[in-house]
Formats: structure tokens, C-alpha cells, sequence
């Protein structure tokens, strides 16, 4: 990982063939995911012999638009990001098309009337990873009349991943009455913040009130889980538990009971991202949009022999 500066005499002095440079925004580290990816695209860039420039936006957008400004002024040979949020992004994208500079998003989308301002996209399809969520309940509570009460930890409003597993759990949900969300607030996908919304819902609602609680990711789950556990609430028994990433705490927590369904969102899109780096510097033809693959566990299927995650 370089520094702009480091990278820049590097460039100058290495009299061989100049590797690909890449700046890299990245949008914060938020959760265990997120410490997986940006480990994922680190090592997969040194593998692929590619520079790249690493910055993390602390969960802050201006600072990932500064980033994305650093790099065009450097003059980097492609830029990637995850965006933090979907909008806002056409003015500096801008800019970096009319640097000749191309742009690949990872991880997350962006809304834009001009598709022309991004070369390709590589991300989770998480409208699916939502509906996944919502199926797994319609099985759980195929003989339960209802009412079945769903409290909702979403994930950084505005953003892919939440939208996407937001709408797709209603698809599914939507066409039985018996499920009812009583409660959804943006946990921004922290642990710290899936204790405070765990402490709000429990001043709420009385804990045999709730059935299910349907978390956008994993760190949340974990903070809800701590705050429910000290209140004597049995999770996975009391009260259901849905989470999506599937890291290898909650893969422990599944074979415990103390999840009940894991939806499993891969952060391992380093060597996919060097790849599509170098197609898209030599001018090669991309898919515009890559979907990475993704599985679902939950107490219904053979738990035992789920492999070592590593993260
Ligand atoms: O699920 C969450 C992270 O954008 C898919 O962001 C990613 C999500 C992931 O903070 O843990």
C-alpha cells in the first residue's frame, strides 16, 4: 500500500515497464466485513504486481470524494471505490471521465442518469440476499397462524446493501399478512449501534412481543445479541435471529442456536477487482455488471461441516 507521494517517486525512478496504478477508495471500516474486504483487495492488488494508492473514507462521503480528486489529480491509471451511499457521485465522476480515467464501483452501487460515468460494477446482488432473508421466515413459520413481529436493524441509509436487503425481505414477506415489521432503524452497520437500537426496541416492546429480528449485517446481530443476552433473552430461541454476511462468529453462533439463518455476502472481491483493473487499463471488453457468488445456512441445513471462514 502506497502513500500518493511514495507511489509517485516509485513511478518515476523504476526504470521497467509501469505497473498499473490504481487508487482505491474505500469507504470505511465499519465491520468485520469490511476488514475482510479491504485485506481482500490490499493482498490481491500486491499478487497482481498492481500499485495501489488505499484510502479510507471513515464512513464520510466528502472525504471519498477528496480521495477520488487525489487520484485524478495523481493522474492514476483506474480508479475503484466502494460509495458509501448511491447519490451524489456524478460531479466527480465527471471529472475523472474527462481525465480519461476509468472507474470501477465495488461492493456497492450508485444511481445515476448516466451510465457512461463507470466502467464496470462488481457487487453482491442484494436484493436477493433480502428476499433470501424473507424465504427463510416464510419456511420457519409455515405453521404458525401469526401475528409473526419483526424487528428490522438496517443497515447505512441510502446505501446499496440496505435498500437492496430492505426491499427484497418485503417481496417475499409482503405476500403474508401474518408478518409484520413493527420496528426498522439504519444501524450503519456497527456493533456499537446494534446495542443502542437493541436497548431502544427492548425500552419498546416487551421481549415476548417480538418473534424475529431481521439484522443487515453481521456486527449489528452481535451487539443486539450481547444487549439481549444480559436482559436474560434466550436469542435464537426467544426471539429469532436473521443476519446477513456470515462471518465466522456467526457461523459459530448458527451451530450454538443462536442464529437462526445466516446470509452469507462474500467480501472476497480482491482477485476479481485486479482483473477487471487490468481489462479495463488495456481497453478489454467487461461485463458491466459482475454479481459475486453467495450462499445461505440456516438451522434447517447441515451446519457441522460449514468450512473455516478466516474472518
Ligand atoms: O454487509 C456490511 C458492511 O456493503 C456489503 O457493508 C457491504 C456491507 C456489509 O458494513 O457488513
Amino acid at each position: 500500500i502506497l502513500t500518493i507521494s511514495a507511489c509517485k517517486e516509485s513511478r518515476q525512478n523504476d526504470g521497467a515497464a509501469d505497473p498499473v496504478v490504481l487508487g482505491y477508495s474505500q469507504l470505511g471500516d465499519e465491520s468485520t466485513w469490511r476488514t475482510r474486504n479491504s485485506f481482500s483487495i490490499t493482498t490481491a492488488a500486491q499478487k497482481a504486481g498492481i500499485k495501489i494508492m488505499f484510502e479510507d473514507a471513515m464512513q464520510d462521503q466528502a472525504n471519498q470524494i477528496k480521495a477520488l480528486r487525489s487520484f485524478i489529480a495523481y493522474k492514476v491509471d483506474v480508479i475503484a471505490f466502494s460509495p458509501l451511499v448511491e447519490t451524489g457521485w456524478d460531479t466527480v465522476l465527471g471529472e475523472a471521465k474527462a481525465a480519461g480515467i476509468p472507474v470501477i464501483l465495488v461492493d456497492r452501487m450508485i444511481k445515476t442518469s448516466d451510465q457512461s460515468l463507470y466502467a464496470c460494477a462488481l457487487c453482491s446482488d442484494f436484493r436477493r440476499e433480502g428476499r433470501k432473508a424473507g424465504e427463510f421466515l416464510v419456511k420457519k413459520y409455515k405453521n404458525v397462524s401469526g401475528p409473526v413481529n419483526i424487528v428490522e436493524l438496517a443497515g447505512t441509509e441510502e446505501s446499496t446493501p440496505a435498500i437492496g436487503r430492505f426491499e427484497g425481505f418485503r417481496d417475499i414477506i409482503s405476500a403474508h399478512p401474518k408478518f409484520r415489521v413493527i420496528f426498522s432503524e439504519d444501524g450503519d452497520f456497527m456493533a456499537s449501534k446494534g446495542r443502542e437500537l437493541m436497548n431502544k426496541i427492548l425500552d419498546l416492546y416487551k421481549p415476548e412481543e417480538i418473534n424475529v429480528i431481521y439484522s443487515h449485517n453481521d456486527d449489528m446481530t452481535f451487539g443486539a445479541i450481547e444487549v439481549m443476552q444480559a436482559s436474560g433473552i434466550r436469542p435464537g430461541k426467544d426471539i429469532a435471529i436473521i443476519s446477513v454476511d456470515m462471518t465466522q462468529r456467526s457461523v459459530d453462533y448458527l451451530k450454538l442456536g443462536v442464529v437462526n439463518c445466516i446470509i452469507e455476502c462474500n467480501p472476497n472481491s480482491g482477485a476479481q477487482v485486479m482483473e477487471l483493473a487490468r481489462k479495463v487499463v488495456a481497453g478489454e471488453p467487461v461485463p458491466k455488471r459482475t454479481y459475486i457468488d453467495e450462499q445461505t445456512f440456516d438451522e434447517f441445513g447441515a451446519v457441522g461441516n460449514i468450512p473455516n471462514r478466516g474472518y
